[in-house]
């Protein structure tokens, strides 16, 4: 997938383009359908398949001291989008002066001046321009008045509601991975670089563990996983926690992964990290000979979570 990263002035023209446009957080189920119909729309018209995009997330610039809420980093979202089969993902940077665009300004300048679009393709709910003023029928309206067409996509439904990314990040903040993966077509993930710790998890405790340093997005609820690492393009079984080692009295939040019938030195290696279901609290033990009892049943739940030796 070829990446753009400009609001406007592509440098380039598109092939009848067939576009959709959103935020995209989690690459979700309702996201995935409405990429489904992008692409085999951009196939049967011969076009190209174009997913418009923004960073930061209108959110971010617009309340900068809200903690983090986004599902995925801008590069991992794209990777996904990537995977869906669309050829081309524009990422606009979301600045001032792009949020005071309004919707038909938007639509005119962009969509219709710059992209020359021939089909668009958004959620029911979805809005766009100054103070979200831009919505499906009024989408349409403009579509009637540039000649291109507007498909609104049905939302996926999942346990009898509408799959939102408001929705995932509410399940995936109370430690539910299991509900989040059903939603996102896929488990909840992190990703990030092997960093030091105190070096404490293989010399006092026998349990080495790759601790993370990840972009700023939300993270599932503290306590003990049963995960999947995927390191080097290999998947390994593997026991996440993230917490405070109170056992320890440490002070820093840490994300720490150790991962099963492995012994290498990744430190300063990737590692993305795939939630598949919470084991339990975090929890203060008198010592570290309660704590290694504790860390071999998590294992032998997690090793039969993920159904492997
Ligand atoms: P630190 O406090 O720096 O994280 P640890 O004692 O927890 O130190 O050891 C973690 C390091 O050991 C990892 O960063 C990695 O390089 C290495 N390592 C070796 N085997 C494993 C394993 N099975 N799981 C995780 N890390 C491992
Ligand atoms: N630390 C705690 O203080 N309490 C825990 O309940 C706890 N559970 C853990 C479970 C697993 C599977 C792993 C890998 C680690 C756990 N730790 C816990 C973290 C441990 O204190 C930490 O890995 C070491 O201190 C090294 O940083
Ligand atoms: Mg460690």
């Amino acid at each position: 997938m070829k990446v753009i990263w400009k609001a406007k002035d592509f440098g380039q023209s598109f092939k009848n383009p067939v576009l959709t446009l959103g935020n995209f957080d989690g690459v979700h189920l309702g996201h995935q359908r409405i990429f489904k119909q992008v692409r085999e729309k951009a196939k049967e018209i011969g076009g190209d398949s174009i997913a418009y995009t923004f960073e930061p997330h209108p959110v971010q610039m617009l309340k900068p001291e809200r903690e983090p809420f986004l599902l995925l980093p801008i590069a991992e979202r794209l990777r996904l989008i990537g995977e869906l089969g669309i050829e081309v993902a524009i990422c606009a940077p979301f600045t001032r002066e792009f949020a005071n665009l309004t919707a038909e300004e938007f639509v005119r300048d962009i969509l219709h001046e710059q992209i020359g679009v021939r089909e668009v393709f958004v959620g029911q709910n979805t809005t766009f321009g100054r103070n979200r003023e831009g919505s499906v029928p009024l989408l349409k309206e403009f579509g009637q008045r540039f000649g291109f067409a507007v498909e609104a996509v049905e939302a996926v439904e999942v346990r009898g509601a509408v799959i939102s990314s408001s929705r995932i990040r509410k399940l995936v903040r109370a430690g539910d991975v299991k509900g989040a993966a059903e939603l996102l077509g896929r488990y909840p993930l992190l990703f990030g670089e092997v960093i030091h710790g105190h070096g404490r998890g293989s010399k006092k405790l026998g349990f080495p563990t790759a601790n993370l340093k990840t972009a700023s997005v939300l993270f599932p609820k503290p306590g003990i996983y049963a995960v999947w690492t995927i390191h080097d393009a290999q998947r390994y079984p593997a026991v996440a926690n993230l917490g405070w080692n109170p056992t320890f009295h440490d002070r820093n939040f840490s994300i720490e992964v150790h991962i099963l019938h492995f012994d290498k030195d990744i430190y300063g290696h990737l590692l993305r990290v795939e939630f598949v279901e919470r084991l339990r609290d975090e929890v203060t033990f008198r010592g570290p000979e309660e704590l290694i009892t504790q860390i071999k049943k998590d294992v032998a739940q997690a090793k039969k979570i993920l159904k492997v030796d």
